[in-house]
């Protein structure tokens, strides 16, 4: 029995975005597809995302031979909820020296979270052409100690960046941060053709106004992939034990053997290691004090 199925063509390939129902999948020997996923969705309650290989089949069409089908998800080396995308190495989360001003919360939320699903991260402050050199050290001291690699840059006036294509290279990374801190711009200047929209911060809120509304993968050179996602404002770390969050301050364990008590949360116990360290300058109380935040926040949440 010949079975029609079996003759159809089948590709590999990878969505590279996904826009109003349909995903735009990458085959290397072909171009890209605009698919439909035909039933992936109900089978096994998976929803493709940027960055998924798929299998695909194309559709015959009359004038339109760059359709296809999605037929089949490839397993996920690695699956982000925010934002959402799939198979990175790792992420490069920027914030803007100003304009808008970096919340340091939502950046230590943004770290625990990757840390979390084992993405390595690195920080990137952009637009430091606005601000002085003071300011720069500041946030540099904060982030000093916590095991994070840390640049300072300027899209604007394309300084830095030669780090960043360094830090890029063979690997696939997943821009991510707040809107308006320069992610597209960044990616415009590594991939001039991206040609991706950016947008003025509002100049009143001084916050950005999501420009960027969907996630897209750009080929930098070989085996070097970026991609560009949405601003997001508001990150919840809620799928862990308040015991463990201190596990991922990193410059707090060289100074745990001084604590009194075992588990200390280092917070209302007498004769703490970490306390004593913050007193004398040696931790940052910027990310001190964004660890008490969160463990208050899960605390609280335990009541409901
Ligand atoms: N002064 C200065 N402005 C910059 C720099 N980089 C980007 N900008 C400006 O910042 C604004 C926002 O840039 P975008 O690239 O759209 O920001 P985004 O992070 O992609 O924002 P969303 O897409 O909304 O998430 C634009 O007006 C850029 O021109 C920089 O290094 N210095
Ligand atoms: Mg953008
Ligand atoms: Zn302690």
């Amino acid at each position: 029995m010949i079975d029609m199925e079996d003759h159809l063509e089948e590709y590999i390939g990878k969505i590279i975005k996904g826009v109003g129902g349909f995903y735009y999948v990458y085959v290397e020997a072909h171009g890209i597809y605009e698919c439909k996923a035909k039933g992936i969705f109900r089978k096994n309650n998976k929803k493709p995302l940027v960055g998924d290989m798929v299998k695909l089949t194309p559709l015959p069409d009359t004038d339109n031979d760059m359709l296809g089908s999605i037929m089949e998800l490839l397993p996920r080396k690695s699956e982000l909820i925010r934002p959402q995308v799939a198979n990175v190495d790792q992420a490069m989360v920027v914030f803007a020296a100003a304009e808008p001003e970096p919340n340091f919360n939502l950046l230590d939320r943004f770290l625990i979270s990757m840390s979390i699903q084992d993405i390595p991260t690195i920080i990137c402050f952009n637009k430091v052409d606005m601000v002085d050199e003071d300011k720069v050290k500041e946030y540099m001291n904060i982030y000093e100690n916590s095991g994070f690699k840390t640049c300072f840059i300027s899209v604007l006036e394309d300084e830095g960046v030669d780090e960043i294509r360094a830090y890029l290279k063979n690997k696939t990374t997943v821009l991510a941060g707040p809107s308006g801190v320069g992610k597209s711009s960044l990616l415009n200047l590594l991939k001039p053709d991206a040609n991706m929209e950016t947008g003025e911060i509002s100049k009143k809120l001084k916050r950005g106004r999501h420009t960027t509304r969907h996630s897209e993968i750009f080929h930098i050179e070989e085996d070097t992939f970026v991609l560009d996602t949405p601003g997001f404002s508001s990150l919840y770390v809620n799928d862990i034990d308040k015991e463990d969050i201190k596990n991922y301050f990193d410059e707090f364990s060289e100074y745990e053997d001084e604590c009194k008590f075992l588990g200390c949360l280092h917070i209302n116990e007498p004769v703490c290691g970490v306390k004593k360290a913050l007193e004398e300058g040696k931790i940052s109380r910027v990310r001190y004090d964004n660890y008490k935040l969160l463990i208050k926040e899960l605390e609280n949440n335990r009541k409901y």
